[in-house]
């Protein structure tokens, strides 16, 4: 029964003082001064090691030679268009510093993807690697700076982080631009995520939102994941996600941790790794979780220092997690669950937690602390109550301050109670565990990254042959879903599935990539010419 008070559900912790002066850097490198030597980030493939002294010298060089050669300022934005590495973590630091916004995006992105963010996003510098360099170069007003060796018309990053001294004393004009940061206002992070309903946005998050979300998670007395000085964190995911942009880079710092990063996944790799360097710590997501299980290495393979495996950004099975926790006895297992939006967590496990809780397979985890969740009816928008599944609805500092330039799309999502509505349907049990049972939102999600139906739907119907499509996600058990559309093909063109896949294919990411085409007469609408997805999805499920 749907009611007309509120319940709402907070976390078991108790609510704690967040800083909301800090700006992120400064925030996630408050106890530099006891770190200074300590490990913070290691690079996997060559055991190079930065420690946080590194990272603080190193991004305020990155952060003046920014500025200094290529005129990035308090306000600018910044495109990091990088796999994981050293220099992701340098620049990110390096834009908070400078109180310009990085926008991050898969270097794997096609060159037509990575010219729309950049251009809606407003960046005027792409830092990347050489071998991403010819995907930019075209790119009107828009400075190029390339890691490593550096490339032809490019500017080096290691010459941007050799450009100056170290010292703020002789930054005079960063160290002021540095101090001039507005916390609740200023943008730190633009990733880009299609939120509910159509095409990607650009989501901003502020200096106190991220640092109100990476204190939910690990900062008081009790933290609700606790991470310790003394853990080594695996860094594979990819750092220009939120998911390891906010829990594993910012938690890790914050919590004086040290990361171990790796560029892509390996199954065998990562197992050597957390041998190597004693890894105590995996966020991974499902397919990671699947290679892991499936790998009869595992069993060969000395992985007794890991004690937490963290699981997000898309559903996961109880049957792999029971297996995973077989293979893994020693290691608490337990989900997080974020949405960009969101700022990003949610919920995390509590089992996580310094004074750890029972937990229950298939949840993802209790909402944070210093927030406030509820469970509404969809149709009604009323509170439910426990165990009643209904749209999951946010609230607290740490969410976005709303997607850039579209104050539209930020009203549906946010509204004036300020509630963020995620479309993803869930219920609280007896026990403040958070169950998600469905998703209202067209999102699909292949091994944890967005696809934006919308996006693929408009590149469909672009197609002279193609009269309609509808794009949506069909289960399977590796990549969790995969994008498969219904097509109605303009009268007589023949057009072939093999056609429509390779034409897709040629303009897209790989994960954004047509797994299976169905032709079809019409595609079914409402009234008002909203496809039915859900009928669409019954079909596919019943075969
Ligand atoms: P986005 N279980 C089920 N679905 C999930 C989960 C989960 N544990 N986590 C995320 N999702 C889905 O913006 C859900 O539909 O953020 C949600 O609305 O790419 C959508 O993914 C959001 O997708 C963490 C843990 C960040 C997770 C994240 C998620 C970031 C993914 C930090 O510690």
């Amino acid at each position: 029964e749907p009611q007309a008070e509120t319940t709402v559900f907070r976390s078991t912790l108790p609510d704690i003082a967040i800083p909301d002066h800090l700006p992120l850097h400064d925030y996630v490198l408050e106890r530099l001064a006891e770190r200074r030597d300590r490990a913070c980030l290691i690079d996997g493939a060559t055991g190079e090691t930065l420690t946080f002294g590194d990272v603080d010298r190193l991004s305020r060089r990155v952060a003046a030679g920014m500025r200094a050669c290529l005129g990035v300022r308090s306000g600018g934005t910044v495109m990091l268009l990088l796999p994981n590495s050293v220099e992701f973590a340098l620049a990110f630091l390096a834009c908070s510093r400078l109180g310009a916004a990085a926008t991050t995006a898969n270097p794997l992105h096609t060159p037509p993807e990575i010219a729309k963010q950049a251009a809606a996003s407003g960046a005027t510098v792409v830092i990347t690697e050489p071998a991403f360099v010819g995907k930019v170069r075209g790119l009107a007003g828009v400075a190029v700076v390339a890691t490593g060796d550096g490339a032809e018309g490019c500017v080096s990053f290691s010459d941007l982080a050799s450009s100056a001294d170290d010292g703020s004393a002789a930054l005079p004009e960063a160290a002021a631009a540095a101090t001039a940061i507005d916390v609740a206002n200023d943008v730190v992070a633009l990733p880009y995520s299609s939120g509910t309903t159509g095409l990607p946005k650009g989501v901003m998050l502020s200096h106190r939102g991220l640092v109100t979300s990476v204190a939910q998670l690990v900062d008081g007395d009790n933290p609700n994941l606790y991470f310790r000085e003394d853990d080594v964190v695996l860094c594979v995911l990819p750092m220009f996600h939120v998911y390891s942009l906010h829990s594993i880079l910012l938690c890790g710092m914050r919590a004086g941790a040290a990361l171990v990063i790796m560029k892509r996944f390996d199954t065998l790799r990562m197992f050597e790794l957390v041998k190597r360097h004693g890894i105590t710590i995996v966020p991974l997501v499902l397919p990671i979780a699947v290679e892991m299980v499936k790998s009869d290495a595992i069993d060969r393979h000395d992985l007794s220092s890991v004690r937490m495996v963290i699981s997000g950004a898309a559903p996961m099975g109880k049957e792999l997690q029971d297996l995973l926790r077989a293979k893994l006895p020693r290691a608490v297992l337990g989900q997080g669950y974020g949405m960009t939006e969101a700022g990003p967590v949610l919920s995390m496990c509590m089992a996580f937690a310094k004074e750890p809780l029972p937990v229950k397979s298939g949840a993802c985890g209790t909402v944070v602390r210093n927030a406030e969740l509820k469970i509404i009816d969809p149709e009604t928008g009323l509170s439910l109550h426990r165990n009643q599944p209904g749209e999951i609805c946010i609230r607290g500092k740490q969410l976005m301050k709303g997607y850039l330039n579209n104050p539209e799309a930020t009203a549906k999502t946010i509204d004036s109670e300020g509630w963020l509505h995620t479309g993803d349907i869930g219920y609280v049990d007896d026990g403040d565990e958070i169950f998600i049972v469905d998703r209202l939102k067209e999102l699909i999600k292949y091994k944890g990254f967005q696809v934006a139906p919308a996006e693929l739907e408009a590149m469909l119907i672009a197609h002279p042959s193609i009269a309609d499509a509808a794009v949506v996600q069909m289960k399977d058990d590796s990549c969790g879903e995969i994008p498969v559309a219904f097509v109605v093909a303009s009268g007589g063109s023949g057009i072939t599935e093999d056609e429509i896949k390779q034409y897709v294919a040629k303009q897209v990411v790989f994960y954004k990539r047509l797994h299976k085409i169905f032709f079809v007469e019409a595609i079914p609408k409402a009234p008002s010419g909203k496809i039915l997805r859900k009928d669409l999805r019954a079909k596919l499920a019943s075969g």
